[in-house]
């Protein structure tokens, strides 16, 4: 060793460090494995990392939904469902805890995100209807589709530019909007589907002008304004973060006043509020309300507990408090952004600015030498697989799918592999293990083959999707 100067986290970027509100209590084995079992692994899993079995998996960073881990109050919690057909006085806590901490009137739980995508796109869309929204996300536009409506991207262009460093990518472009509403007469639009941070663009925020102005000019028009609020606590931390006179607002004062703003909400409990299973819908209207609980019924179970046990309804209504205690949401966002530090300052290619739940490395830039075709996104997820175990996710062409009517693929601007962070699960040495397998597969790119799609299903391809790696040329 040549050359020693030690620096903690804080230092080497110039600042105090911060450190988790929380110790640990539990620890979980990871399993190690040597370069020839992953290469093993990876091929019986068709270079697709949704297929790999998660025993064959070191640092798990997939997905930040469902993978959270559980505070011993929520543990505690589990202890106290009320498992009762109807009327589990769990579902009355979590009902107490949404309104409270969101605002909304009339609660639905549901067994997850998509449970409650698909009830408000049956009640709310009409054949034919148009659904604006910022960026799309796989299950929420499916569900649309599925019921007839037609979504439109209306989120401004800089969020489509890995490099634009507008702090607000998340937001949507009113004027795009005001000319679709022109267009095709209010009446056929079925609602605006407004995301907090949203996933796809690398978990960009909104802000609180873009959703005021969102609400006046709904209100113009008589139309409806829904919030996808799964990552929305984040999205208040940016708020407090960059938007002016939040500075001083806790999360949660800025949490309710976004959500005012807005006539409901569907949620994947999995992300924000901190359990592993979980959703809800929640709308202020009685009449809407009396439908999605009936439709409820049909799909989920009843009313009062949506496909959930009570003791998951328990512990999302404890996770719901502690997703909004200002000092978690800093920790939180604050790992995700040391990584995206490190990464950014050895010059890889990521969405910038870092977001909340995820380093989105942009496979284009990354595989500069791939075509899109020959799916760059994909291919650095089986890079990384394979270089130490570390699992993310395509976030590309693969995931974009194929046009409905013409069946071409959808060839999206960006082409991302998603480094996605669970909440409270990995320390900071796991960051950095994460950190130089990056690097390592970034120095070894140009040698790097990309990958042709051997299988392909009709829904959500990219889950069950097969590849193969290209020949040498
Ligand atoms: C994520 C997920 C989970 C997922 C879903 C589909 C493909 C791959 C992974 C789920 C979301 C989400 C937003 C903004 C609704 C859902 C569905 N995200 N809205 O990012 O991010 O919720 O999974 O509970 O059904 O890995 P659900």
């Amino acid at each position: 060793m040549t050359h020693i100067n030690p620096q903690t986290m804080g230092q080497q970027f110039g600042r105090r460090s911060w450190a988790e509100p929380w110790k640990i209590k539990m620890v979980e084995r990871l399993r190690m494995t040597t370069r020839e079992e992953r290469e093993r692994a990876l091929g019986e899993a068709g270079f697709n990392t949704f297929l790999l079995k998660s025993d064959d998996v070191y640092i798990d960073l997939l997905t930040d939904s469902g993978t959270g881990a559980m505070s011993d109050q929520q543990w505690a919690g589990m202890m106290l469902g009320d498992e009762a057909y109807a009327g589990s006085r769990n579902f009355y806590h979590l009902e107490t805890a949404i309104q409270g901490y969101y605002g909304y009137k009339h609660i639905v739980p549901t067994h997850q995100g998509r449970g409650a995508e698909h009830l408000i796109s049956q009640v709310a869309i009409k054949k034919g209807q148009y659904v604006p929204g910022n960026m799309y996300f796989t299950t929420t536009r499916l569900h649309q589709e599925l019921a007839g409506g037609i979504f439109v991207d209306v989120i401004i262009d800089e969020a489509h530019d890995p490099e634009n460093l507008n702090p607000f990518k998340g937001n949507i472009d009113l004027g795009k909007l005001e000319t679709l509403i022109r267009r095709e007469g209010a009446g056929k639009i079925a609602y605006v589907s407004l995301a907090g941070t949203v996933n796809m663009a690398g978990g960009q925020p909104v802000s609180m002008a873009n959703v005021k102005d969102l609400r006046a000019l709904c209100d113009k028009h008589g139309i409806k304004l829904y919030l996808d609020a799964t990552r929305m606590v984040e999205n208040a931390f940016f708020i407090q973060e960059r938007e002016a006179g939040y500075a001083n607002q806790p999360i949660a004062a800025i949490l309710k006043e976004f959500c005012g703003h807005t006539d409901g909400a569907w949620m994947s409990a999995k992300k924000d509020n901190l359990v592993n299973i979980g959703g809800w819908l929640a709308v202020n209207e009685r009449v809407l309300f009396e439908e999605l609980r009936n439709l409820v019924v049909v799909y989920e179970g009843l009313h009062t507990y949506g496909g959930l046990a009570g003791r998951d309804m328990e512990a999302m209504a404890i996770g719901i408090a502690e997703s909004v205690e200002d000092a978690h949401i800093r920790s939180r966002i604050g790992q995700v952004r040391y990584l995206g530090e490190l990464l950014t300052d050895w010059g890889i290619p990521i969405v910038q600015p870092v977001g909340g739940h995820a380093i989105f490395l942009n496979a284009k830039a990354f595989y500069s030498h791939l075509k899109q075709i020959e799916f760059p996104a994909q291919t650095l997820a089986a890079e990384l697989y394979l270089d130490s175990g570390i699992r993310s996710m395509e976030r590309g062409i693969a995931s974009a799918g194929r046009d409905a009517k013409t069946g071409d693929h959808y060839y999206p601007k960006l082409e991302l592999t998603r480094l996605t962070i669970p909440r409270r699960v990995y320390t900071q040495a796991h960051m950095d293990v994460v950190a130089e397998s990056v690097k390592a597969i970034f120095d070894a790119r140009a040698a790097t083959r990309g990958l042709k799609m051997i299988y392909e299903p009709k829904y959500l391809r990219f889950f069950q999707a097969r590849f193969e790696r290209l020949s040498a040329k």
